[in-house]
């Protein structure tokens, strides 16, 4: 039986989505928007380049969720993006009213969907949309760890001149200027980042500088643009992560997960290394840490439990 995965906001991340998930032929795509004539315009548009990709899903456009029941995986970019000089905190306000329809439109329909959440301050309105929703917290996942590893490791590479596919590394913690890029975790071609820093291959200022430029990344493409955020990294994220679930692959992702005491964090949603399979986030991967990378990832818990006392405020049901 041909999965299902419906797609919350068919704006730029959400059309990337529905573009990619078609390449890969990995599942029928529900494109849901109020804005129900874009929802309706970029399924019919993806689903005419069939013909020259070869892929066989069914995509359809919609701002009724009727039309997304029973999906499989459920993604959501329904919000506002950042505009130039706002923070993802500014968002806030906006996208916690969205979150709140959305979850209201998604518990009856798709009661056993895996959602990943992508809408920004990423922590945050994933958590209120696990609230929200009432899903269980290992099916309620927030996309955000991914895309700043990803640009943390493209940057390393280009300094490096070493190809991405040998490095491995990741950011964890929240999602913004406090996110914490995992050093003593980064293997270049095998060999420790922190070895090289010792053989002069890489001076520890510049490390600091990529590590810089990723906290800032999504910033630095909202410079440019002016008009809306990144998404094509972001969407590349989002698939990653679904299609570990919808094909139960167990790959270890750095994703914003609900921490109940792990990382002495306890109920929080941050960015943590987790196995997502057919069930979900099936564990949350417990990294020895330095004392260093406990600090940073302890400052980072405390800006996202900061914002999440701004969003209680906002809403103190949540
Ligand atoms: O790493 C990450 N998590 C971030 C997330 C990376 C980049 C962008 N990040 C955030 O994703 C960004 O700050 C936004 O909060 C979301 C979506 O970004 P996108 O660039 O896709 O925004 P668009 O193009 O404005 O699309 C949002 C769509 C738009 O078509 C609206 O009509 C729709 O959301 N929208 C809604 N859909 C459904 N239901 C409601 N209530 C709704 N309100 C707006």
């Amino acid at each position: 039986m041909r999965k299902k995965i419906t797609l919350i906001g068919a704006g730029q991340i959400g059309g990337t989505l529905a573009h990619l998930i078609a390449l890969k032929d990995l599942a029928d795509v529900v494109l849901f928007d109020v804005a129900s004539g874009i929802a309706k315009g970029k399924a019919l548009d993806i689903a005419q380049s069939s013909p020259v990709n070869k892929f066989n899903i069914k995509l359809s456009g919609t701002d009724n969720y009727e039309d997304t029941k029973n999906s499989d995986v459920i993604i959501i970019t329904a919000g506002v993006p950042r505009k130039p000089g706002m923070t993802r905190d500014d968002l806030l306000g906006i996208n916690l009213k969205i979150i709140k329809q959305v979850a209201e439109g998604i518990k009856n329909t798709s009661p056993n969907a895996f959602v990943i959440c992508i809408t920004n301050p990423l922590d945050v309105i994933v958590m209120a949309l696990q609230k929200y929703s009432g899903f269980p917290k290992n099916k309620v996942v927030g996309m955000a760890g991914i895309l700043d590893s990803s640009r943390f490791i493209y940057f390393l590479s280009q300094e490096l001149n070493i190809p991405v596919q040998k490095i491995d590394s990741f950011v964890l913690g929240g999602h913004g200027d406090s996110m914490v890029a995992m050093l003593g975790s980064t293997k270049v071609d095998g060999k420790k980042i922190t070895d090289l820093v010792k053989d002069g291959k890489i001076k520890k200022e510049r490390l600091n500088e990529i590590v810089e430029r990723t906290k800032k990344g999504g910033a630095e493409i909202v410079k440019h643009l002016e008009k809306g955020s990144a998404f094509y990294a972001p969407a590349a994220s989002g698939v990653e992560m679904a299609e570990s679930y919808l094909k139960d692959l167990k790959k270890q992702l750095p994703c914003a997960a609900f921490l109940n005491g792990e990382y002495d964090t306890k109920d929080l949603y941050a960015g943590v290394p987790v196995i997502i399979g057919s069930n979900g986030v099936e564990k949350i991967v417990e990294l020895n840490l330095s004392s260093e990378e406990k600090e940073n990832f302890k400052k980072s818990i405390n800006s996202v439990q900061e914002l999440f006392n701004a969003a209680k405020k906002i809403d103190p049901s949540l």
